[in-house]
């Protein structure tokens, strides 16, 4: 007779529940002392889910390889482990790496990639997804409205990924905020760094109502600072190329770093899940964008309200 599943993952999703509660009791304690030591470090649990999916991609494939690489980057002992607003991994921000979900490149993948963000909401984590192709996005969005009602969401990208289909691909990586826009996962959509609206996509943006901070005159101002529930996609041709070469559509004319963070920096609302996708290491000869993939996660991460 073979063992049943190993129960292993219940157990500590349990541990990390009862360590989440104990961290807000002495959260409250502290509230009530006005003590800050050590002992009193208000810590986030941020579940890792790599989503090693290529399949809706149309043109380059490689970003089934992304989530190894970012990984490698975000453990480097080259990195930090500090956040630029002083919180740090491993101290107030606590990664639980679930590892690469065991997707099979079908339509299947939808419900294992909405099984994974609701068990780590559930489990009073934040759901930081690694692409990936940016189809991902689309279960995990509709999975996430699910608990939280629909979502306002900030999406970073050099195209607005609205296409009905591509190459007749209704779950094409051009199409996952289609989708979650018909299925009502989403109460807004502000999209960030465009710069390759065609005729098609800008009547999907005008029948969606989705709010677009074009790269054309861009300004941080412009962006506006959106309430909770909160989702942040960054796909990371949303900056320039020079910024992140390493990925399968590049498109000159992007934000840069500094300019996504400041955006990130403004917005205070509770972060309900976030995502950072379209990383080809294919493309990626210098391993610069992992870097940029891996400081991204760790400043979503950071982020004010994040789990
Ligand atoms: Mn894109």
């Amino acid at each position: 007779m073979s063992q049943p599943p190993a129960p292993r993952d219940d157990a500590r999703q349990k541990r990390l529940a009862a360590a989440l509660r104990t961290n807000l009791q002495r959260r409250k304690a502290r509230d009530r002392s006005g003590r800050d030591g050590e002992a009193d470090v208000d810590r986030r649990v941020v579940r890792l889910i790599g989503l090693p999916s290529d399949s809706n991609s149309s043109h380059r494939r490689g970003a089934a390889k992304a989530p190894a690489v970012i990984r490698a980057a975000l453990y480097s002992d080259a990195g930090n482990a500090a956040a630029e607003n002083g919180l740090e991994i491993g101290r107030e921000i606590v990664i639980d790496d679930a590892g690469d979900l065991g997707l099979n490149e079908d339509s299947g993948d939808d419900a294992l990639i909405a099984a994974a963000v609701t068990s780590a909401t559930q489990a009073g984590q934040l759901p930081l997804c690694l692409g990936g192709d940016h189809w991902v996005t689309a279960p995990a969005l509709i999975a996430l409205a699910a608990l939280h009602g629909p979502l306002n969401v900030l999406h970073f990208d050099a195209h607005p990924d609205l296409y009905d289909e591509l190459g007749g691909n209704r779950r094409s990586h051009a199409s996952p905020f289609a989708r979650a826009l018909e299925a009502g996962a989403v109460a807004r959509l502000v999209q960030v760094g465009i710069r390759t609206l065609n005729v098609h996509q800008r009547a999907q943006a005008l029948r969606f109502g989705v709010e677009q901070v074009p790269m054309r005159g861009f300004s941080i101002d412009a962006v506006p600072v959106l309430p909770s529930p909160l989702y942040i996609s960054i796909d990371l041709d949303g900056l320039d190329p020079g910024a992140a070469p390493g990925v399968s559509h590049p498109e000159p004319g992007g934000l840069t770093l500094r300019e996504l963070l400041a955006v990130l920096d403004r917005q205070q609302a509770t972060l309900a899940g976030a995502d950072v996708v379209e990383l080809n290491p294919d493309c990626d000869a210098s391993g610069v964008t992992a870097i940029v993939a891996a400081k991204l996660v760790r400043e979503l991460a950071a982020m004010p309200g994040a789990a």
